[in-house]
């Protein structure tokens, strides 16, 4: 998290107040200190006031004593609530005690630091990240502590994988942001107890929270991640489709699944290979019999363009034999209590946590990930297990790292296991290929993610799309759910209709359990192949669209797969679709998500949208409103804006491969559009930035910065039936109509 530069500080209504942009820090005296220092250096305060401007916005303090944040015409945007917000939880208690007639009693529930929100009846709340529900969070209660719980996630799920602490309000005065950053277990309670508050309770935290103020959720994001940092530029390739299986047991095995992809036609760039590749679950080792050169393997995929992506758990076996386990107590890294070195068992048995907030500790990981890597021409690494899990209950709160408590540093270990993960691909100044499953509202400057263990349900499916739109709205854009469900046997129609749903997801991977039924597109029928086939080339030929958006997300924070209220905020048809999204604002996909259904209900913004030829049997130019669209199996509902203007490429089989080709797809009427060409992997290297426009007759390219050797030979433009091809040049003109 950056350091923000604070140009005002004031005391209003008894709390700290300090101003950066539109970002307000709201915080009790002391905060600063101790508990907020992971974060932050301490500063002081200057002066006291009635209320400070912070740009269009006034913060100040009602009558009653309680802050709010006005418009300049003196419209409340953000209060502090009005009622009583004390919190009686009432027990839940449904045993035998309570049958026989027990008085069931309230309990008071203790928080040592509670926010208060004023929510009006028209507000929507979005946010707080992995979340089993729909977009709007409104009427439920999470708690933020990672958690790994492989039963069925629903809307009910409190604690999931990942503790993303902000939540962006669509409110009756505009939109704000809330970003409470401290680690310790809290809880957002979205007006579960009271419809009108919404409170952020944490059991040891200190009042120390974010206030970011915008006009659209947009302007909002923007600020919430300039606050948290914005993601890493992401590896093109790690934009193509991945396959993945616990575990694919062997070498063979594995090159079993690249043939299956290459003989059947579809693009594939990555497999993963699951725990049982290691010796006896050691990290950073490999099983001899099973992969006995795991090298070569890499080798012979890398020149078919396909890598190996290999997991890691953070659980150390605990075996004198093991050099990890000995050079990490030889360095006191790992988590003790009592003065001891903390055991609990994993994988690997009886095992250890390393102190990956430790500096010596994080470098060795560093290293040994940078050596293991280099050994077994291994592509990318994804961390798993680190909220941590354990097979023997929760944590206490006693385990340290360092100095901290495990109540402290739990929600950020995912964070600082996979930092210390990703920093072995700067050494080789590449761009990290990290993928984690626990993280912090902070972590996305350093890993990208997935959600989980979800199952082959069609609540699952359904629930994938507002998940992967909310992570992008709180700041982490490239992620993915488990295609085809990760429990539990996945069926055809399942994988088809989700294939259809995740296909722009930025993280693409097929994965499956161990003891279910195997998952692969090829792995069901002809039929199913196909379908899934065609969805993948349509990613794939989208790939540039996708890179320009992952452009866009690492400089401005935004998302690449948005929810409908994010891109139409003053639409309110949009603000609480949770089955449909956008990907950028040229397209939007309504998929089908329930079983035996081929006809739904399709929401068209503002403008003109066009179903996309081949995927959408619905070819009418749509406006405005609903309209009920057949999609049949092999259909789904894809559409783009008429005044689309969206790079393409055709024909990849992975994305290592160098298109020559720009394609470049007009809508039809005037648009236009920024596109990226770099070489999809370096941190330092140039590139180019192009910028395209349609005027309705003449489309252009121009070429603003360029700083990289384009790859293209041939540049053609695509509008209805017509198709123009001409020779690349940095700067084009090309009469369309
Ligand atoms: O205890 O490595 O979420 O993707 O396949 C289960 C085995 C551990 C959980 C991950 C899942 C992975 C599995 N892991």
């Amino acid at each position: 998290m950056r350091d923000v530069c604070y140009k005002t500080t004031a005391v209003l209504c008894g709390k700290n107040i300090s101003v950066d942009g539109n970002i307000v820090r709201v915080f009790e005296t002391g905060a600063g200190d101790e508990l907020v220092k992971l974060f932050f250096d301490p500063e002081r305060l200057d002066y006291s006031s009635d209320a400070i401007k912070v740009g269009a916005y006034t913060v100040g303090a009602t009558p009653d004593g309680r802050l709010r944040v006005c418009r300049a015409d003196g419209k409340t945007v953000v209060e502090e609530y009005d009622g009583d917000a004390t919190v009686y939880a009432e027990e839940k208690d449904f045993s035998l005690a309570s049958l026989e007639g027990h008085k069931k009693e309230n309990v008071r529930c203790e928080y040592r630091t509670q926010i208060n929100i004023k929510l009006a009846d028209v507000d929507c709340v979005y946010g707080l990240g992995d979340k089993a529900a729909g977009v709007d969070r409104r009427g439920y209660e999470y708690v933020q502590w990672n958690t790994d719980d492989p039963s069925q996630h629903n809307e009910n799920y409190k604690s999931l994988y990942k503790s993303i602490n902000f939540v962006l309000v669509s409110g009756k005065g505009g939109f704000y942001g809330i970003f409470y950053p401290d680690t310790h277990k809290c809880t957002f309670n979205i007006g579960a107890y009271k419809a009108d508050l919404m409170f952020i309770g944490s059991e040891c935290g200190r009042l120390d929270y974010y206030i970011i103020l915008g006009e659209t959720p947009r302007d909002v994001v923007r600020e919430y991640t300039r606050l948290v940092g914005r993601p890493a530029l992401v590896r093109l390739k790690m934009l193509g489709n991945q396959q993945s299986r616990w575990s694919y047991g062997s070498q063979d095995e594995v090159e079993k699944i690249a043939d299956g992809y290459a003989e059947n036609g579809l693009p594939l760039d990555y497999i993963h290979l699951d725990i049982d590749y290691m010796d006896g679950y050691r990290v950073y080792t490999v099983d001899k019999t099973r992969f006995p050169d795991l090298r070569m393997l890499s080798e012979k995929l890398e020149k078919r363009g396909v890598e190996l992506v290999a997991i890691i758990d953070p659980g150390v076996k605990s075996d004198d034999g093991y050099a990890v386990y000995r050079d990490l107590s030889n360095m006191n890294g790992l988590a003790v209590r009592n003065g001891e070195v903390y055991h609990n068992a994993v994988w690997p048995g009886d095992s250890v946590y390393p102190d990956y907030f430790d500096r010596e500790v994080a470098r060795y990981v560093t290293e040994t990930t940078a050596n293991f890597m280099r050994d077994y021409k291994i592509g990318g690494i994804w961390c798993d297990m680190n909220e941590p899990a354990s097979f023997n209950g929760p944590l206490p709160d006693d385990v340290m790292c360092g100095e901290y408590c495990h109540d402290r540093w739990h929600n950020l270990y995912g964070e600082y296991m996979a930092r210390a993960t990703a920093a072995a691909f700067e050494l080789e100044g590449k761009r990290p290929y990290v993928i984690t499953r626990a993280c912090f509202g902070t972590s996305a400057p350093f890993t990208t993610v997935w959600n989980g263990d979800n199952q082959s349900l069609w609540a699952h499916l359904k629930a994938s799309l507002p998940q992967i739109a909310t992570m992008g709205v709180c700041g982490f854009p490239i992620d993915g759910v488990d295609i085809g469900g990760f429990g539990g046997d996945c069926t055809k129609e399942l994988l088809i209709r989700w294939i259809e749903a995740n296909i722009f997801s930025p993280l693409l991977r097929n994965h499956s359990s161990m003891h279910t039924r195997s998952q692969e597109p090829f792995a069901f029928d002809g039929e199913t192949t196909e379908i899934y086939g065609k969805f993948l080339r349509l990613r794939y030929d989208l790939a540039p669209y996708l890179y320009d958006l992952a452009h866009s997300a690492h400089e401005c924070g935004e998302p690449i797969i948005r929810p409908m209220f994010y891109s139409y905020p003053d639409d309110e048809a949009c603000r609480r679709i949770s089955d449909q999204i956008m990907i950028g604002e040229y397209l939007t996909l309504a998929p089908i998500t329930d079983q035996g259904c081929e006809c739904r209900a399709v929401y068209f913004p503002r403008g003109e949208w066009i179903g996309w030829k081949g995927i959408n049997a619905d070819v009418k130019t749509r406006s405005k409103g609903y309209a009920a669209v057949p999609m049949q199996l092999e259909c789904s509902g894809l559409y783009y804006r008429a005044d689309a203007v969206i790079p393409m490429y055709s024909g990849l089989r992975n994305l290592s491969e160098k298109p020559s080709e720009l394609i470049v797809f007009l809508g039809g009427k005037a648009g236009r559009c920024i596109s990226y060409e770099d070489d999809g992997k370096s941190v330092a290297g140039g590139r180019n930035v192009y910028s395209m426009s349609f005027d309705g007759k003449i489309f252009r390219l121009s070429t603003v910065v360029r700083g990289y050797d384009s790859d293209y030979k041939t540049l053609t433009v695509v509008c209805d039936d017509k198709r123009i091809s001409v020779p690349f040049d940095y700067e084009r003109r090309i009469k369309v109509l």
